[in-house]
């Protein structure tokens, strides 16, 4: 079918915590990508998001700080809404579930069903924690997983072997809240009869979706549709969420699994007054971006919704994700065991497009994947800079230096072999790319692009127009395939601007600058030309596009996320919780010890030479907000000491401190600068950093045993 218009949906992120980059990988950057992409082609797309402020994350979350939950989600809803506007994710809108215009739209909704008799009322039995006064669905139950036996499963999944459960068959059963054994007590609810959709849904995805969805989804949807569908309960007894539009229906709210996927219509609707045209009109593509944790909800139980109200359109396709891991191990919300993108930001001030570039080159596409600091400094240094940036640096010094600053023109008449096949390659770089970004593949066309870059360099370096530059006598001759090169050098740079854009647009952006265009140019159909770029055209001074990741930079991100983990464990979420919509946010861990380091001996001790120093000198170093370059009075010599105290310590405040120095550590080079030795700091638990100085003036250079 030829679309008319596009609905791109991102989930819904729970406010109750603070996104991490696993959430950014798993679905927010590519339907950036895919986004982006879709408007550099000019087609009619809209991209709709916002918080889901319902359900038993955000009433969980309440009850741990001791707040509400209007105030929990007020808290996270600004953090998320803020990291997501500063990685670049260009929603439309990012709306709310709790605004007026969601409860109206789902309310009406659940009406709509209520009044053509779909759902089945049903009384039952249903665990009560009386201690809380509160009954136990979803995640507020806790017990013995059937099927693997993990003593923590939840009352609708097990996170270990994936089952999908009621809490009713859950062993040894008991309250998330309290820990006591929950008691049955009868309650009413309406049941939805997914069951009566099995069939629609087998001939929707089994015979027309198999080919165009990804095998993970499809696979999981397929096992759920084999094992059969039962009626499922679409309301709960709790205060806070959408209160269930019926008279007899004090105290019963929306189940969020109801609601939350209806927020992607009220959101929809709050963004603009042709919001029917992009749900009901049959020529539009909606896809749906998510995690995998999410597949069975937009691909079985929203459809079966919308199906069953009738008029709206169906997901065109479902594109989720895997999990990202952190170094090696599982995101754990509750053990802090996350790189959160809010304090990415503050780390790697306007570096988001590293982050993006790396994320999206190593996304969980299709299979779980892990992020590591190392591979996010390798990503950057040696494919974004040392590729991408370095080629597009020379193209502008060379120009620069051997046409005058000025875009030189392409002569005919001494085109080489080589000169035309990177056109080709210019030109069928367009193809690839379009044709990966078109089938979700955000990956290979990343690896495209960077590979058009690559060959780039590689037609640069064998083209030599520096070495051309040296023969006088061939001066004519030689000028003109100097101007080619660097004329189709340009050329590509500007292609790869306008293949980049939709993955790092930050970049894309200051490539513009650079060659003083227009971001117009940036429009997808202008990708494959080779005359972008005007003749004679002055261009901006070459300036490098991205810096480099330091290995200290990499060591103190390491160490950091050691270092959650430790007040985690040991301080049990004493400060802000972050992101729960894990299964062990729910469970209280067993408190850790503190971890000590192993016992060492008098030598061991000896082996270190701490000594006395004073501080001479202290200032900022260069594009490094952690970092102070100290100069050191150590009696005998000054040494350089570069030291990770900038966020704590004004320079001027510092001079003429006596501090403690291990003066024998083998020396480390900084962002190029040689630091002998490391000043010792105790940290406070709140965080702050006091100097380690003698009580009294000692002189410098003596030894601390
Ligand atoms: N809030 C679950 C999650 O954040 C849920 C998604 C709703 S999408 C309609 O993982
Ligand atoms: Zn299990």
């Amino acid at each position: 079918m030829e679309f008319k218009r596009y609905l791109v949906t991102a989930a819904l992120p729970y406010a109750n915590g603070p996104v991490h980059i696993g959430h950014l990988a798993g679905c927010y950057l590519p339907a950036d990508i895919y986004v982006r992409y879709q408007r550099a082609k000019k087609r009619d797309v809209k991209f709709v998001c916002g918080s889901d402020e319902h359900g038993v994350p955000i009433t969980i979350r309440a009850m741990k700080e001791g707040i509400t939950p209007q105030d929990v989600v007020d808290k996270y809803n600004t953090i998320i809404k803020d990291s997501f506007a500063d990685m670049g994710i260009s929603f439309d809108i990012y709306s709310r579930t709790s605004k007026q215009i969601h409860h109206d739209t789902s309310q009406a909704f659940f009406t709509k069903l209520y009044n053509d008799g779909l759902f089945q009322e049903r009384e039952s039995e249903q665990y009560y924690d009386e201690a809380k006064g509160i009954f136990l669905a979803d995640r507020y139950i806790i017990g013995t997983c059937p099927v693997c036996g993990n003593p923590n499963a939840y009352g609708d999944q097990c996170e270990n072997c994936g089952s999908s459960l009621s809490p009713e068959q859950l062993l040894n059963p008991r309250s998330a809240l309290s820990s006591a054994i929950p008691v049955k007590r009868k309650t009413k609810h309406w049941y939805f009869p997914l069951n009566q959709y099995e069939e629609w849904l087998k001939e929707w995805i089994v015979v027309g979706k198999k080919d165009e969805w990804k095998p993970n989804v499809y696979g999981q949807c397929k096992s759920w549709l084999d094992s059969g569908l039962q009626p499922r309960a679409m309301t709960r007894d709790s205060t806070w969420g959408v209160p269930v539009p019926l008279p007899d229906a004090e105290g019963k709210v929306l189940y969020v699994w109801f609601d939350a996927p209806i927020g992607y219509i009220s959101a929809t609707k709050e963004l603009t007054n042709q919001w029917a045209d992009y749900w009901c009109k049959e020529d539009t593509k909606l896809v749906h971006f998510i995690g995998k944790d999410n597949i069975v909800f937009h691909c079985i139980i929203f459809p079966a919704m919308l199906k069953a109200h009738g008029g709206f359109v169906l997901p065109e396709n479902v594109p989720a994700n895997e999990f990202l891991n952190i170094e090696g191990e599982k995101v754990s919300t509750s053990r802090n065991w996350a790189v959160w993108v809010d304090e990415y930001l503050k780390d790697f001030p306007d570096q988001q497009d590293a982050l993006r570039y790396t994320l999206c080159a190593n996304a969980p596409e299709t299979k779980d994947n892990d992020f590591t600091w190392k591979d996010f400094q390798d990503r950057v240094n040696s494919e974004l800079s040392a590729i991408l940036g370095n080629f597009e640096n020379r193209a502008f010094v060379l120009m620069h230096k051997l046409c005058k600053g000025r875009v030189p023109p392409l002569h005919a008449d001494v085109m080489s072999d080589a000169d035309n096949a990177l056109i080709a390659d210019i030109k069928n770089a367009k193809v690839l790319v379009e044709a990966d970004i078109e089938r979700y593949k955000f990956r290979d066309a990343l690896f495209n692009i960077i590979d058009l870059a690559r060959k780039g360099n590689k037609y640069l370096q064998d083209s030599a127009p520096w070495s051309l530059a040296k023969t006088p006598e061939l001066q004519l001759e030689n000028q003109k395939k100097i101007d080619n090169c660097l004329h189709l050098c340009l050329q590509l740079t500007a292609n790869l601007a306008i293949l980049l854009n939709p993955f790092l647009p930050f970049t894309a952006n200051k490539m513009c600058k650079k060659m003083k265009v227009v971001e117009r140019m940036l429009d997808w159909e202008n990708a494959g030309r080779i005359d972008l770029l005007k003749v004679n055209y002055p261009l901006n001074a070459p300036a490098l596009l991205f810096r480099k990741i330091e290995d200290d930079e990499v060591t103190t991100q390491v160490e950091k996320l050691r270092a959650n983990l430790k007040n985690a464990t040991s301080a049990k979420m004493e400060q802000a919780p972050k992101q729960e919509s894990t299964p062990e946010a729910t469970q209280e861990k067993v408190q850790e010890a503190p971890v000590a380091k192993p016992e060492i001996s008098i030598d061991d001790f000896a082996k270190m030479d701490l000594r006395v120093g004073t501080i001479l000198k202290a200032e900022k170093v260069e594009k490094a907000d952690k970092l102070l370059k100290l100069e050191l009075d150590m009696g005998t010599e000054i040494r350089t000491v570069v030291s990770g105290i900038a966020l704590h310590f004004k320079p001027e405040d510092i001079i003429g401190k006596q501090v403690t120095v291990v003066a024998n550590l083998a020396p480390r080079k900084m962002r190029g600068i040689e630091s002998r030795g490391m000043i010792l700091m105790a940290q406070n638990a709140d965080g702050r950093l006091i100097f380690v100085s003698p009580l009294e003036k000692a002189d410098n250079g003596s030894e601390v045993r």
